[in-house]
Parts: structure tokens; C-alpha cells; sequence
């Protein structure tokens, strides 16, 4: 943590903090049906999206899958526009016809999310094919699931990425579960981020709680990319605290167990890193306080907008979509 700025830590709560406070939101008012889209919310993990995005400049490309709210905010994109979105509103980023597993935000690098399981790995290596070819120094980065890893298409994207040396970061987020099934009962080894040596890139394994640690972590892979030493794979390892869809727990279905959920709930990465940058003398408590304040003020903002914006008309349905004629 001390060679991170003061800066850079301020940013990296802030990010984690945000992503924190909407999905709550998401929870308090889900129950209201008036937001129709599946949800599969990102509390627990919002070390991961934080510590990678805090590495990335505007120009660079995030690729996101159903799992899409904190890589959407960490990215930077439009809070207001996301909310408006899971509303199914006009306003929304994707024009309200897409929902939490299709949002984009092309102007912050926001390349968009997809519920394909997988289906953005070679998405991102795509961009940076193309960031490779018109030598722009962009990196792409696709953040996708444990299970995305039993997908070819994962496979097939490593292994062509490390052969062109893409400016390509691969980001797993492992939090062992795929919907209901652990890693062990998908996978015959527990060991993500060695799959990458196979493929002559590095690899390697992060504590996906510690925002810190992702960020250098990040910092090092988007380096290489950068300059041109071809892509990385990075596993980092955390838990997802609600059910896999919706704003409830799924202890009760008996889908985890409920010490499994309390150890990391433990490891909060957002309470984690306040006691870390309390102690350290980064911020005082006061600061914590006003900076928790004007998130949420944003959150409601954001909640107020989506709840107001009108829906698409019927006269739009055909509009932004490819329709056979
Ligand atoms: C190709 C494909 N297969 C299956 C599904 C159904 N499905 C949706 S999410 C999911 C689990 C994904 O698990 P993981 O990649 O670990 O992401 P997490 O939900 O844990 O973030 C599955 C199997 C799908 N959407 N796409
Ligand atoms: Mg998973």
C-alpha cells in the first residue's frame, strides 16, 4: 500500500464505495417491481472491477458479462444512465432495450456486456487486435467468471492473444461459484491462473478482496500490454454475497453454506480497506463520513432519474436493434 499515492487510494475507495452503495440501492428498491431486469449484483467483489479500472485510461476497453454494474462503474461510466437502464427507460444507456447484462458506455470505454457465458473474452482480444493494428496503445480488458473458464472460447482467446502479443488483459473473477455448482464439481484442478503458462503469458493469483493488491497487480499487466509484451491472465479470487441472480441471499436454498458466506463477508473489501487507510492516516473518519455522503447522494440522484425518465414508446421497439425485413 505505501507505494500506491494518496491520490490513487482516495480513487480506489471511492470506485469500490460507489459500486457498493448502488447495489445496495438495487436491493432497497428491487422489491418495488418496477425494475423488471434480472439483477446479478457485485457485492463482495468490488476490489476486483476497482483495482483493475483504477489502471485504465479513457480510451481503454472493458468488456463486461452479465455480472456488469461494477465493471460499468469502475470504468467510469454514467451512473444515471445505468440506473435508467435496469429501469427499462428511454434514458437509460442502452436506450432502456437492454437491461443489467447489456449496458455500454462508448464514451468511457465501456464496449458493452453480454450474458453469453465467455462471450466477451474474444471480444476483448478483437479490440485489441484492432488497438494492435492502428498502433494506439489501447488495452482491452475482459473481466469474466470462473465458469467462464470451462468455455472454449476463453481458451481459444488466450491462446491466440499470447501468439499476436494482444494488448490484452484477461481478468477472472473467481468467486467459485457458477450459478449453483462449486469450482470443484467443474474443474479438476483449483488453479485458474497456471492455465496461462500454457500459453507462454504470465499468470497470476490475486486476493480479489484486497484492492490494493489488484491494483498492482493490474498495474503491472496493463503495463506490459501496453508496451507491447502481450497479454496476462490474472485469477483473482473473491466471493459474490448475494445469489447469483436477484437482490436475495441463497444460503436458505441451500445453494452455499453459511460460513463459507461469513468468512468473506469478513474480508469486506470495502470495510478492509477503510480500517487500512484509517490506520495508515490516508483519511480520518470525518472524511470517510462526507465521502459516504456525497456517493449517496449520487446513488439517489441516479435513482431519482431512473424512476422519473420515461419508458421507450411502442413507436421505438424496432429502433437500435437489426430487424429482417
Ligand atoms: C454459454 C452460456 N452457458 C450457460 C449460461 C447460463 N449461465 C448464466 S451465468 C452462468 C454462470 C456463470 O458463472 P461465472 O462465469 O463463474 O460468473 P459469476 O456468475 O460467478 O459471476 C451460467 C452457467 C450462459 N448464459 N451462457
Ligand atoms: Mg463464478
Amino acid at each position: 500500500m505505501t507505494d500506491i499515492s494518496r491520490k490513487t487510494l482516495i480513487h480506489l475507495y471511492k470506485l469500490m464505495l460507489r459500486i457498493r452503495r448502488f447495489e445496495e440501492k438495487i436491493v432497497d428498491v428491487y422489491c418495488d417491481q418496477d425494475m423488471k431486469t434480472p439483477v446479478h449484483l457485485y457485492l463482495g467483489q468490488e476490489a476486483v472491477a476497482a483495482g483493475v479500472c483504477a489502471n485504465l485510461r479513457r480510451e481503454d476497453y472493458v468488456f463486461s458479462t452479465h455480472r456488469s454494474h461494477g465493471h460499468y462503474i469502475a470504468k467510469g461510466g454514467d451512473m444515471k444512465a445505468l440506473m435508467a437502464e435496469l429501469y427499462g427507460r428511454r434514458t437509460g444507456c442502452s436506450r432502456g432495450k437492454g437491461g443489467s447484462m447489456h449496458v455500454v458506455d462508448p464514451e468511457v470505454g465501456v464496449c458493452g456486456s453480454t450474458a453469453i457465458v465467455g462471450g466477451n473474452i474474444p471480444l476483448s482480444v478483437g479490440a485489441a487486435l484492432a488497438s494492435a493494428m492502428q498502433k494506439k496503445r489501447r488495452v482491452a480488458v475482459s473481466f469474466f467468471g470462473d465458469g467462464a473458464v470451462d468455455e472454449g472460447a476463453f481458451h481459444e482467446s488466450l491462446n491466440f492473444a499470447a501468439l499476436k502479443k494482444l494488448p490484452v488483459v484477461f481478468v477472472c473473477e473467481n468467486n467459485f461459484y457458477a450459478t449453483h455448482s462449486h469450482q470443484s464439481k467443474r474443474q479438476p484442478h483449483d488453479h485458474i491462473y497456471k492455465l496461462a503458462k500454457y500459453y507462454l503469458m504470465p499468470g497470476v493469483r490475486v486476493n480479489g478482496n484486497d484492492v490494493a493488491k489488484v491494483f498492482k497487480a493490474a498495474q503491472e499487466a496493463v503495463k506490459k500490454a501496453r508496451t507491447g509484451r502481450g497479454p496476462t491472465l490474472m485469477e483473482c479470487r473473491t466471493f459474490r454475497w448475494k445469489g447469483h441472480v436477484g437482490p436475495d441471499c441463497d444460503i436458505k436454498l441451500g445453494c452455499r453454506k453459511q460460513e463459507e458466506l461469513n468468512k468473506w463477508v469478513k474480508k469486506c473489501p470495502v470495510r478492509c480497506f477503510e480500517r487500512e487507510l484509517l490506520k495508515g492516516g490516508t483519511l480520518k473518519k470525518a472524511q470517510l463520513d462526507r465521502i459516504t455522503r456525497g456517493i449517496d447522494g449520487e446513488v439517489h440522484d441516479a435513482y431519482l432519474f431512473g424512476k422519473k425518465s420515461p419508458h421507450p414508446g411502442v413507436n421505438e421497439l424496432l429502433e437500435d436493434v437489426w430487424k429482417l425485413d
